[in-house]
């Protein structure tokens, strides 16, 4: 009895699965992976909130899927703006390299108000980003300055 009960249970959490999510969700794809960095510039976000990327050179794709201008700037721990997209146009996109080391970054548009309104992001190099291989700087748990 329990069985048959059990079984009822699966059936219906499958049917549960089978319901597409929804269709409006964010900017697909968005975030790191293999290496990129997907930007995708709306309102109000950037398509994700949190990523996190190996040390190296990252490659960053901003695409503007929104329906005003839009910018991607990222910033270093020490507020230095270490790559500036120009503005782009809804539709625009925009590929660069940059070169980041271990640190937190933060990315955001620069356009006046935007930040404010949610087009922000934070992005970890290094030290528990990327989880893929560990950092070949011999290892060493000192965190030191950046001066
Ligand atoms: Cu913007």
């Amino acid at each position: 009895m329990t069985r048959h009960l059990s079984l009822v249970r699966i059936l219906a959490a499958v049917a549960l699965l089978g319901v597409p999510a929804g269709t409006h969700a964010l900017a697909q794809g968005a975030g790191v992976s293999d290496g990129t960095l997907n930007v995708a510039l709306e309102e109000w976000s950037l398509g994700f909130s949190q990523a996190s990327a190996s040390a190296g050179t990252l490659t960053v794709r901003t695409r503007n899927t929104g329906t005003a201008g839009h910018n991607l700037a990222i910033e270093d721990q020490a507020g230095e703006v270490r790559y500036e997209s120009p503005l782009l146009d809804p539709g625009q996109s925009r590929r660069a390299r940059v070169d980041l080391s271990d640190g937190t970054y933060t990315l955001y548009c620069g356009v006046p108000g935007h930040r404010d309104a949610g087009m922000e992001a934070t992005l970890t190099v290094g030290e528990g980003g990327g989880g893929q291989e560990p950092s070949t700087g011999g290892g060493g748990g000192s965190r030191g300055g950046y001066y």
